[in-house]
Formats: C-alpha cells, sequence, structure tokens
C-alpha cells in the first residue's frame, strides 16, 4: 500500500508538470495529419483472478504531436463498460476515482500503471488469461481514436515490457 501512495504522488507530480507544459506549448513544431501524433505504447492488462468481474489495462501513451489532446474515453469487445481511473490517497487508503480525462501535453508521455492511472475493465465478458490479447481502443478529444492490441501478463504482474514483476503469479 505505502508504494501504490507513492505511485499515485509520482503520477499526480507528473501530472502537474505536464500542465505546465501545456502552457508552454511548441508552437514551432509541425507535425503531418490529424491522429498521428498520438502514440499508444506497451499495452498490458493483468490476468484476473477466479470470476473477477473487472479488469485494468496500462499503457504508456504519448503526445507527439504540436498541440495539446485529452484522452477522454476508451472501449473494448472485452468488457461492459471501459472507465479511466485513477487511484488517490485518502486518509491513508487508495480509493480508485474516475476520470474525466487526462490531459496530454504536447511532447509529454502519460503512463498508466498499477497504483496509478489505469483504464477500468468493467463487467469483463472473460476472464483476462495470461498470455491473451484483446483490443481497446482510446478516444481523444482531437486526435482520431486509437486501437492498441493488449497483451495480458501474469496477476501479478507491474509491467508489460519484461518480466521484472516483484511478486510471483498467483494462482491459476
Ligand atoms: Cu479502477
Amino acid at each position: 500500500m505505502i508504494k501504490h501512495t507513492v505511485m499515485g504522488a509520482a503520477v499526480g507530480a507528473a501530472l502537474a508538470m505536464g500542465a505546465q507544459h501545456a502552457v508552454h506549448a511548441q508552437m514551432s513544431r509541425d507535425h503531418g495529419a490529424k491522429g498521428q501524433g498520438i502514440a499508444v505504447e506497451v499495452p498490458w492488462a493483468r490476468a484476473t483472478p477466479g470470476r473477477s468481474a473487472n479488469g485494468a489495462a496500462y499503457f504508456t501513451v504519448t503526445n507527439r504531436g504540436p498541440s495539446g489532446d485529452r484522452l477522454i474515453g476508451a472501449s473494448s469487445s472485452a468488457a461492459g463498460r471501459v472507465e479511466l481511473h485513477t487511484h488517490i490517497h485518502d486518509k491513508g487508503v487508495m480509493r480508485m476515482r474516475k476520470l474525466d480525462g487526462v490531459v496530454l501535453a504536447p511532447g509529454v508521455s502519460v503512463t498508466f500503471r498499477p497504483g496509478g492511472h489505469h483504464v477500468m475493465l468493467v463487467g469483463l465478458k472473460a476472464p483476462l488469461r495470461k498470455g491473451g490479447t484483446f483490443p481497446l481502443t482510446l478516444r481523444f478529444e482531437k486526435s482520431a481514436p486509437v486501437t492498441v492490441t493488449v497483451k495480458v501478463m501474469g496477476i501479478g504482474a507491474m509491467g508489460g515490457g519484461g518480466s521484472h514483476g516483484h511478486r510471483p503469479g498467483g494462482p491459476k
């Protein structure tokens, strides 16, 4: 829990910095077409235990375009409803809170990770099994939607890239 608290604070600080960058937008850059400025990298999810109704997906989203944008929603065929969530520190307890959107200042990356921002998959149609994949579509205020293939990692995974998790995976 302490680790999650620290990570949540780090995400908050990164967001505050992002907001400042938005003020000093780099107007000199002139990148191409609408929709090409958003990159979504290493999308991953944790396998869900048993018959868990909900899951979470994570990724790093980078705004490579010349102007600010916002991530405003997501959808997936894997779940009945998909919401943007973050964790907040409330009197020593981590709670999830729904987000209306996430600011993406130009040149800034925002990483969704356990204990911080996440995409909540509400009402999974099937459990997420390690090794599986599912599609996730992210919607933005200005840029075109981006659909990525989310890779399902182990239950205790801390990232989608390597296998540097701090906990072994739980029972299948
Ligand atoms: Cu959540």
